[in-house]
């Protein structure tokens, strides 16, 4: 252990500057312990997190039994790589299976290897089961997409931000507007369309919820032309908007489902493929796969991350606390000042639109503010505020939250 000495937020703000690449723009607060709903800053103030590490602490900072997983395992057996079998994958594979009811499962690290491991399945089924010719497999996202950093992943973004300078981009890529299912119709109508890839909520682009039956209606068509249906749930998963799924909210079962964040309770990375055979047997040994994937210390905490959302009952909670909050924005900050221009959301993945003229400074500012008053939340995209606390909120926590949001936008 390196000797500790103190180091201020400052000192430690100044170490990330001076030696790190500037690929973040934080917001100016160090923080050095979670647990719970609450993290703790280096001088010791406690915050309420309301960005969740993007959803990935669903179950709330260092969870008493998801730490002891890690613990316990880590104490045995961390990797063994996939060049051998161990004793904690099987039993995971079995467990995620059944629990979303699927044939299998394809263990991978971050949300994006996910998104890639779809890509290559949706890939694979088009040629060797619906007969596209090879390499001709298309695949349509939507515009405002986010489902990563890698050059595959980036390739369907339409952000510059993401895009510019990086390329030249993946080929074989239809782009058309989120929630517009006449687009959807016409993209489908061509046979080397091999699958469609889709947020159920979009967060990145602002929590951008689509409309009643868009979810539904898009499987269909995509059914009608023999094409996968495949949810990015990466964010939207795992009880974060009031459902297991968010897909759960239209009975849509995802041809292939993508899961990454709090499928390990943001202890370390883990995302997961789930599909049937007629997908995921497309696959064969040595074709896909990565060092860490499906690691005996990964799959430990896995398993015991997906009990605590179900014993937890955390769907429900998010479902309720969910209400409390948009109601409370709509009556106290929507209705009552011109600086709020709408929330949206579902369960606790929830933004509010801020209406400001200089470009993102207002929502920003807001948050330095929010920050001050003890309460954590990050801009995206200029003037979205997103709010997503940890599932294991309290009502009472809640509204103390939503006192602290209402007064802090207030004082504006
Ligand atoms: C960062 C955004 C959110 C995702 C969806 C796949 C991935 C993500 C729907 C890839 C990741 C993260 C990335 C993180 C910030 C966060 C984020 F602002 F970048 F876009 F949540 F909205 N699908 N989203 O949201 O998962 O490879 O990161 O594990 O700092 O880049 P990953």
């Amino acid at each position: 252990m390196i000797k500790e000495f103190t180091m201020s937020s400052q000192d430690l703000m100044h170490l990330e500057d001076r030696y790190g690449a500037h690929n973040y723009h934080p917001i100016p607060v160090v923080l050095s312990r979670g647990k719970g709903v609450h993290v703790w800053d280096v001088e010791g103030k406690q915050y309420y997190d309301f960005l969740s590490a993007y959803s990935a602490v669903n179950q709330g900072h260092c969870h008493p039994r998801i730490i002891n997983a890690l613990v316990e395992q880590a104490q045995k057996l961390t990797l063994t790589s996939r060049a051998f079998y161990n004793d904690r994958l099987g039993r995971f594979e079995k467990y995620i299976t059944s629990y979303f009811g699927y044939d299998r499962v394809l263990p991978m690290n971050t949300g994006v290897e996910g998104g890639e491991t779809a890509m290559k399945l949706c890939r694979k089924w088009a040629y060797t089961v619906k007969g596209v010719p090879t390499n001709q497999a298309k695949v349509i996202f939507a515009r405002n997409n986010f489902w990563g950093r890698t050059l595959a992943a980036i390739s369907a973004s339409t952000d510059p931000s993401s895009t510019t300078g990086f390329g030249p981009f993946m080929p074989g890529y239809v782009i058309i507007p989120y929630n517009d299912l006449a687009a959807l119709e016409e993209a489908l109508k061509d046979p080397n369309v091999a699958g469609f890839m889709i947020e159920p909520i979009q967060g990145e682009a602002g929590v951008v919820v689509p409309d009643e039956g868009y979810l539904k209606k898009a499987y269909e068509l995509c059914k009608k032309s023999n094409v996968l249906f495949i949810a990015d749930e990466v964010q939207t998963g795992l009880a974060r908007t009031g459902k297991m799924l968010c897909c759960d909210y239209e009975g849509v079962k995802p041809d292939i489902l993508v899961l990454g964040k709090a499928l390990s309770g943001g202890v370390l990375p883990v995302s997961a493929v789930l599909a049937n055979d007629e997908i995921m047997l497309t696959i064969h040994p040595g074709e896909h796969g990565s060092t860490y994937g499906g690691n005996p210390l990964a799959c430990a905490v896995a398993l015991e991350a997906l009990e605590v959302i179900k014993e937890e009952n955390l769907a429900e909670n998010a479902f309720q606390l969910g209400n409390y909050f948009r109601e409370y924005m709509q009556h106290n900050l929507v209705e009552k000042t011109d600086i709020v221009k709408l929330v949206r959301g579902k369960g606790l993945l929830n933004a509010i639109v801020i209406d400001d003229e200089e470009e993102g400074q207002t929502a920003w500012q807001i948050c330095l503010k929010l920050a001050d008053n003890g309460l954590l939340a990050k801009p995206t995209h200029g003037n979205i505020i997103r709010f997503a606390p940890p599932l294991v909120m309290t009502l009472a926590q809640m509204a103390e939250c939503c006192e602290i949001i209402e007064q802090t936008i207030t004082d504006f």
